[in-house]
């Protein structure tokens, strides 16, 4: 009886299989349903376009436009791939011996606690790994700590809760304080848009001296891949040299009191003529200009 059902479940399986029909996996519309799930599928992942300023739900890198930030953009991506390949070797591994040497199939479980040749292997590969990931570490390090010769100098002087910049040679000062949110303009952003802009030529090495007048605050522009501490009583010194014109926006990047969430940095990378007469424009404004 049983023999004979099992044979009766077979023949139908046999038949099932036999008028399964295929062809609607080369129809053109399987194909299509195909392209999009794909398309879906990429979409959902990190953006590849980047932008210069934080959008919602941004999951990347702003677009790196300094030497810096390109260096620190393509380290980010070799320690991705590193610990993507670590992940993924782990992890096979992992499900591997969970399902090879699981104890219902590997009753008498091995009980060697020693293998040489295993331990001087997985000793050396991760110092191999650090070594890889040392050298590039350091170059960007040192590229960062050391400012070229500088062609312009900026002072970025934190205030509770705005900021004064001076340009020494210029004889320039000014204070950047953020636009509130009932007075933005149409297509300016909220939280990031300032009353003064700090102007930088593009393709000069800008030197950044930075220092606080109160509490610690920190200068900081991701898509130039500066962040520096200002201290009271101390100037910290990083640099920049932009390579697109354009406008970059960042914020205070250290605690510094109730409003630490409203003092941004924006910076306009124009050509050497525009900032020409952008220091000609407020050497020489309409109205006296406000000091810090
Ligand atoms: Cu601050």
């Amino acid at each position: 009886m049983t023999l004979r059902c099992r044979r009766k479940r077979i023949n139908m399986n046999k038949s099932q299989v036999k008028t399964r029909d295929y062809s609607k996996f080369s129809s053109p519309s399987f194909r299509l349903r195909v392209l999009y799930f794909l398309g879906i599928f990429f979409l959902l992942l990190p953006p590849v376009a980047r932008a210069d300023y934080p959008r919602p739900w941004q999951m990347y890198y702003q677009e790196p436009v300094t030497p810096v930030m390109e260096h620190l953009y393509s380290f980010h991506h070799l320690l991705l791939g590193i610990e993507g390949v670590i992940v993924l070797t782990v992890g096979v591994l992992l499900i591997y011996v969970t399902i090879r040497f699981r104890a219902s199939k590997n009753s008498s479980p091995s009980k060697t606690a020693h293998n040489t040749l295993l331990e001087i292997i997985w000793t050396t590969i991760p110092v191999l790994v650090l070594v890889i990931i040392a050298f590039p570490s350091f170059k960007i390090l040192y590229m960062m700590d050391v400012t070229p010769k500088a062609d312009l100098i900026i002072k970025a002087i934190g205030n509770q809760w705005y900021w004064t910049y001076e340009y020494p040679d210029h004889n320039l000062r000014f204070d950047s304080n953020m636009v509130p949110e009932n007075k933005l303009k149409p297509g300016q952003l909220r939280l990031f848009e300032v009353d003064n802009r700090v102007f930088v030529p593009v393709n000069t090495n800008v030197r950044v001296i930075t220092t606080s007048s109160d509490v610690v605050h920190s200068w900081a522009v991701p898509a130039f891949g500066v962040k520096r501490d200002s201290v009271p009583g101390r100037l910290n010194e990083t640099w920049f040299n932009v390579k697109k014109e354009g406008v970059y926006y960042g914020q205070c990047s250290e605690l510094c009191g109730v409003k630490h969430a409203f003092m941004p940095v924006v910076v306009e990378a124009v050509s050497k003529d525009k900032f020409d007469q952008w220091i000609a424009s407020k050497k020489n404004p309409p109205q006296a200009q406000t000091g810090g």
